[in-house]
């Protein structure tokens, strides 16, 4: 039988890893894409033509087209990845973030719990609810987030956890720490440093401006941990686990290796710029993923100064095919 998966935020890093890694098991996947004025399907139109791969238009502040979705796509598996994903942003849009990453996951459970089909559902839980609780953090770490962002994500996680209980719902949330690649948004710190690194290198920047140096991360590499999403739903029993390095590093250390791998020192071009401090910063992050060492047999492989080293490497590749050098 051919598993049908539907993914929200399939155009988004970690969607479009993991609707490459469903494809290549032979899931036919179905990915909900928001309607642009311009098309936003960068990270997946390598993935087309493909007769597996179908997307439609929808929004996760939109409960009645999921509802209409689910039942028609009658999907064994759900990811649900979309969300204002970006902590800064979530300060100066609050109101839409929890529309997109608390009340969205609502309604798709709701219809999921409507359509009244045998689904597993994966919620995109953050290490960003632990928020304030010093490291290292597992699933036992009490939450306390520190941005809107942060707060939406816990009520997704609480009510996942509640429709597991109350609807005996297959349902499970990843809580991962941050995981990058080059398929990261630019606006996020390890790709505006790779991506300004490859500028400086390349003649087209002078300076790269950022914010809190010292705010310290457990960097992963996304298409490990949409491995480890699958597997979770692949286990006997539905529970929640910590996806991370279990190593800490600076947002200095980082600019640092990814300099260096350009044969630059970070020092001579990076700017302090107040504009990127958030009004309540995370100050450290570092997961300790023994569970899912243990129950999924899940490790990551790649740490953050090998992501460092990666993501400049493609982003210098990328930009000199830009240019033409
Ligand atoms: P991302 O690159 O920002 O992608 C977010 C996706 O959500 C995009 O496809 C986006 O669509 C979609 N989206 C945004 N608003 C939506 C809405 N209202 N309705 C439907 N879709 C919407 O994020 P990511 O890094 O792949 O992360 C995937 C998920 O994991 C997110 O839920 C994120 O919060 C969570 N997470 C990420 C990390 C990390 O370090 N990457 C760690 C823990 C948890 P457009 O392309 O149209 O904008
Ligand atoms: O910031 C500092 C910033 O925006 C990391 C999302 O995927 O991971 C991500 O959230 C750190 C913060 O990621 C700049 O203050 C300094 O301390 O790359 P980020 P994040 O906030 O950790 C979690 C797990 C998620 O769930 C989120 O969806 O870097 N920082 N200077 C900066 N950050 C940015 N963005 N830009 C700067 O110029």
């Amino acid at each position: 039988m051919t598993k049908r998966a539907f993914i929200t935020g399939i155009t988004g890093q970690d969607g479009s890893y993991l609707a490459e890694l469903l494809l290549g098991k032979g899931y036919e996947v179905h990915g909900l894409v928001r309607r642009a004025s311009t098309l936003n399907r960068g990270r997946i139109d390598h993935l087309h033509p493909n007769s597996e791969l179908h997307l439609h238009y929808g929004d996760l502040t939109d409960g009645v087209g999921l509802v209409n979705l689910i039942r028609e796509i009658e999907p064994h598996e759900v990811y649900n990845l979309g969300a204002q994903s970006h902590v800064k942003v979530s300060f100066e849009m609050p109101e839409y973030t929890a529309s997109t990453d608390a009340v969205g996951t609502l309604r798709l459970l709701e219809a999921i719990r409507a359509a009244d089909i045998d689904c597993r559902y994966y919620q995109a839980s953050t290490s960003e609810m632990f928020g304030a609780t010093p490291p290292p953090q597992n699933e036992a770490s009490p939450f306390y987030p520190r941005s809107p962002y942060g707060a939406a994500k816990l009520y997704s996680h609480w009510v996942t956890v509640n429709y597991r209980e109350a609807y005996d719902l297959f349902a499970v949330s990843g809580i991962l720490f941050n995981h990058e690649s080059p398929r990261r948004g630019e606006s996020f710190v390890t790709r505006k440093i790779t991506l300004g690194v490859a500028a400086i290198k390349l003649g087209v920047a002078d300076e790269l401006h950022l914010g809190n140096l010292e705010a310290v991360r457990d960097w992963g590499y996304a298409p490990e941990y949409v491995e480890g999403m699958w597997r979770m739903l692949q286990h006997d029993v539905p529970q929640d686990y910590v996806l991370a390095t279990g190593k800490g590093f600076s947002v200095r250390q980082f600019c640092e290796a990814a300099f260096a791998q350009a044969g630059l020192d970070w020092e001579d071009f990076v700017v302090y710029d107040k504009q990127f401090e958030r009004p309540t910063e995370v100050d450290a992050l570092i997961g300790d993923p023994s569970k899912a060492r243990e129950v999924l047999g899940w490790e990551a492989q790649t740490d953050a100064m090998a992501l460092a080293r990666l993501m400049v490497e493609a982003d210098l590749e990328q930009m000199a095919r830009l240019i033409g050098t």
